[in-house]
């Protein structure tokens, strides 16, 4: 067995009894998909990310690529190749197409699961896939021939990237220097570096097409004054993709890594090396920051999704552990010496952690799946489509801020479930640690997720999709759900909806208060994190308990096998243990709110 241990039965339990996404399968652009299919999809591709695809897991971090810096090429291990062969040529990337360039006609709610196994069974190798997915960009944004190009890529079987970052501009992409001289012929020579770009070399693909954000000379200041070129590591026969001449876009580095280091981490150099980088304008429009940040979106929730999985089976490996591990006496027989010694699952601390450990990753499960059940409206389109574009882009930063910071945290814990033995290589969660730590830093920083939260998806929406949300936390609050056994912990969710709306009270007030006095924005940005945490907690707190409702429907029926009898009252024991234990910490996350002064800001620097 390998390292990867998913978890099917609360994928399937999310889409088909608690979300029911069943009802829009068969109809619009998934006309073409069941739940059989959508099941079997999961299910074979579950087998292939617990077997072949996670084999080589440990063996890729601990032979990572190696860099070439005479040639700027990167040779990868065997093992990274046959891994990514497994999830080539099993077609897996259709899951994420759109049907007329090949896609399965999955919504977005399955594809978003299916992304889950494959980045919790081998992220690096899931990464390297993003070809196809981001020919799609080109598709939709591009000009007719840039549209064929894309079909090229996904028929030759291309890699792609995302080049935004560069030495001086990491968060704040309108620093970016990196620049576009336009020639006669209509193309542009791109010159500068770029760095931290993800599979911006590898060996295995016969082309790379870069996706590169550039300022054409002359243009504005900040990401406004950017746009979006196409540039190939190889020129091509545009009529068979066929490649030929190297271009002048080649990497100059690959860094080495705390984790994730089966996947290149590259500095690439335009137009230095006697070879102009040319590329191609996308679409012939200048409009470079909103195309890529479809590719962002993308991305962002990608990274949500690899945190949650990762925490996901480091707490499923916590648990098998945990069931075996003797250690010790009964609390209650403590004094006892000879009582019989028993498995770690029966100490209360291990219990309290190994539940706040499942807490977050099905609780997150929930809010990603939840957060991909928008874009299935949007795809089908309609009245709700627009009112459904909103709330994703709301839920967003919360399936990768919340999503990563909550794995970082817990698998540490779920490293701790394994005493000593787990700070070793014989066990995977070491390296799950190193390998989810990125998902809180790329896609934006927790910091900047939490004010595009509060900024850009509540204030500037005069807050529709946040009350769309909200609407839905208070008429469960509302309902009887649970019949009559969950009124204590939808009571505790009141209290955590009041106190979440109470601090974006205060927060606002702050706001509109600084323009009156500018300083009063630092309380804002002081807090901007704690609320995202706080709405996260919110959301993990209502859906674990809208599974429990569920739950306790299912376990209310004759006929419920002894294995989905444990799993339901699972959901009840979790929904109600995080009402309890973490609920009630938000009434002081609003004190802390509401008692916000600038003292930090006004400390000398060298006092720190
Ligand atoms: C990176 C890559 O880190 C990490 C690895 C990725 C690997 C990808 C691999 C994918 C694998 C795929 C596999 C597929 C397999 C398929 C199988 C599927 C089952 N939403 O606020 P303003 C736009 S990459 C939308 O003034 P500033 C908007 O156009 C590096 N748009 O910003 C806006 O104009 P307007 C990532 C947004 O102050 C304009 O920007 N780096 C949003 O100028 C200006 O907005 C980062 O993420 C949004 N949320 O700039 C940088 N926000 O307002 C982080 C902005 O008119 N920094 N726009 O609409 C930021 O995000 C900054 O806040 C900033 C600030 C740069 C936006
Ligand atoms: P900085 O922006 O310097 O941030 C440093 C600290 O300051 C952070 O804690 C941040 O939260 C905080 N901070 C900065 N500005 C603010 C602010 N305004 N308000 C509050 N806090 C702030 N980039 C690409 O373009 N393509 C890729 O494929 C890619 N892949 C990557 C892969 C890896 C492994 C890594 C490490 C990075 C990758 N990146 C990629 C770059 C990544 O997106 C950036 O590292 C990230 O956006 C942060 O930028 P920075 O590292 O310059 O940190």
């Amino acid at each position: 067995m390998g390292h990867y241990k998913s978890n099917l039965r609360d994928l399937e339990f999310n889409l088909f009894e608690v979300f029911e996404v069943q009802d829009h399968l068969g109809t619009g652009p998934f006309e073409d998909v069941d739940v059989d299919t959508a099941k079997g999809v999961l299910s074979e591709l579950s087998t292939v990310c617990t077997g072949p695809l996670a084999e080589h897991y440990a063996t890729i971090d601990r032979n990572p690529p190696v860099f070439h810096p005479e040639d700027h090429t990167v040779t990868t291990p065997q093992e990274l190749k046959d891994a990514y062969k497994v999830l080539w040529d099993g077609e897996w990337w259709r899951l994420g197409l759109p049907n007329e360039l090949g896609g399965m006609g999955i919504p977005p709610s399955v594809q978003w699961a299916a992304a889950e196994l494959m980045c919790g069974s081998n992220p690096a190798i899931f990464m390297y896939m993003a070809g196809p997915n981001f020919a799609s960009i080109l598709h939709a944004n591009g000009n007719e021939e840039q549209k064929r190009w894309a079909q090229l890529m996904i028929d030759r079987g291309w890699g792609a990237t995302m080049v935004l970052t560069e030495p001086d501009a990491g968060s704040d992409v309108g620093a970016g220097r990196t620049k576009a001289i336009r020639q006669d012929d209509g193309t542009w020579h791109i010159e500068g570096v770029k760095r931290f770009i993800t599979s911006a070399e590898q060996d295995f693909t016969e082309n790379i097409m870069h996706l590169v954000l550039a300022r054409p000379e002359g243009g504005k200041p900040g990401t406004k004054g950017l746009s979006l070129f196409l540039v190939p590591k190889f020129h091509f026969d545009t009529e068979t993709g066929e490649p030929g001449e190297r271009n002048g876009a080649f990497v100059t580095n690959v860094e080495h890594k705390m984790g994730l280091k089966a996947s290149t981490t590259c500095e690439l150099t335009f137009g230095a090396h006697g070879t102009p980088a040319v590329g191609w304008l996308l679409g012939d429009v200048h409009d470079g920051i909103a195309q890529m940040f479809q590719v962002i979106e993308y991305a962002r929730m990608m990274v949500g999704t690899k945190a949650i999985g990762t925490l996901s089976t480091g707490y499923l490996n916590a648990l098998e552990f945990a069931k075996e591990r003797v250690q010790g006496a009964d609390l209650t027989k403590m004094t006892d010496k000879t009582a019989p010694r028993v498995t770690i699952t029966h100490h209360p601390d291990v219990r309290r952690s190994l539940m706040l450990q499942k807490a977050y990753a099905e609780g997150m499960r929930a809010v990603y799946i939840y957060t991909a059940t928008f874009q299935d409206k949007v795809r089908l389109g309609g009245e709700d489509a627009a009112l459904a574009e909103k709330v994703n882009d709301l839920l967003l930063p919360i399936v990768k801020g919340v999503g990563s910071e909550r794995a970082t945290e817990q698998l540490v814990q779920s490293l701790q479930t394994l005493g000593g033995s787990g700070f070793l290589q014989d066990y995977p969660i070491e390296q799950y640690i190193r390998d989810a730590k990125i998902d809180s830093l790329y896609e934006g920083t927790t910091a900047i997720q939490s004010q595009d939260f509060l900024f850009r998806k509540i204030v500037r929406d005069n807050g529709q999709a946040l009350a769309h949300v909200a609407g839905e936390v208070q008429a469960f609050i509302d309902s009887d759900a649970g019949n009559g056994r969950l009124k204590e912990e939808r009571e505790l969710l009141r209290t955590a909806l009041t106190d979440v709306q109470g601090m974006l009270g205060t927060l606002t007030g702050y706001l509109y208060g600084s323009t009156k006095d500018v300083a009063e924005l630092y309380k804002v940005g002081q807090h901007t994190v704690r609320l995202l945490m706080a709405v996260g907690d919110l959301l993990v707190g209502w859906l674990l308990l809208r599974q429990a409702t569920v739950a306790l429907a299912a376990l209310g029926t004759d006929g419920v096998s002894a294995k989905d009898r444990a799993f339901y009252e699972g959901k009840v024991g979790v929904a109600t243990f995080f009402a309890k234990s973490v609920l009630p910490r938000l009434t002081s996350d609003k004190a802390i709110i509401a008692n916000a002064d600038n003292e930090l800001m006004e400390l000398d620097e060298a006092s720190f």
